[in-house]
C-alpha cells in the first residue's frame, strides 16, 4: 500500500479468522514503526492499548466485534515528515481458549510505502 507524506491511509485488507475460536474472544495486535494508528469504531472490543499515537494497539474481542472494528475503517497516519517504507504487524491470538490449550496466533504482514511529496 503507498500514501503520500503527511496523509493518513486507510487500511481495509486486514482480515482475522481464527476457525478455533469461534465466539471466544481472541487478543488482536497492531504495530508499526513510523507513525500512529486508529480505529475507527471499537463498539464491542475492549482496548487493552487504546492509544495508538505511539503506533501500537491491542484490544480483545470476539470475531464478529473485531470484524466490525476493522471494517470501520483502521487508519494509518505516518509520522510527521517521514517517508519511506514501514510495516504493520497484525497478531491475532485464539488466548488458547480452544484446540490442544495453548495459544495460537497468527500474524499478517502489510507493507506500506510513504512517499514524499515535492514541496512546492
Ligand atoms: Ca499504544
Amino acid at each position: 500500500m503507498t500514501t503520500p507524506a503527511n496523509t493518513a491511509l486507510k487500511i481495509s485488507t486486514v482480515r482475522i479468522s481464527d476457525v478455533n475460536a469461534s465466539s471466544n474472544p481472541m487478543l488482536v495486535s497492531l504495530a508499526v514503526g513510523h507513525g500512529a494508528l486508529s480505529l475507527g469504531s471499537i463498539t464491542g472490543v475492549v482496548m487493552v492499548d487504546g492509544n495508538g499515537s505511539d503506533g501500537m494497539l491491542s484490544f480483545t474481542g470476539a470475531q464478529s466485534a473485531i470484524d466490525a472494528a476493522f471494517a470501520s475503517g483502521l487508519s494509518f497516519t505516518p509520522a510527521s515528515g517521514y517517508a519511506g517504507t514501514d510495516t504493520l504487524t497484525v497478531t491475532a491470538d485464539d488466548q488458547g481458549y480452544t484446540g490442544d490449550g495453548a495459544a495460537h496466533s497468527a500474524t499478517q504482514v502489510i507493507e506500506i510505502t510513504v512517499v514524499r511529496v515535492p514541496t512546492p
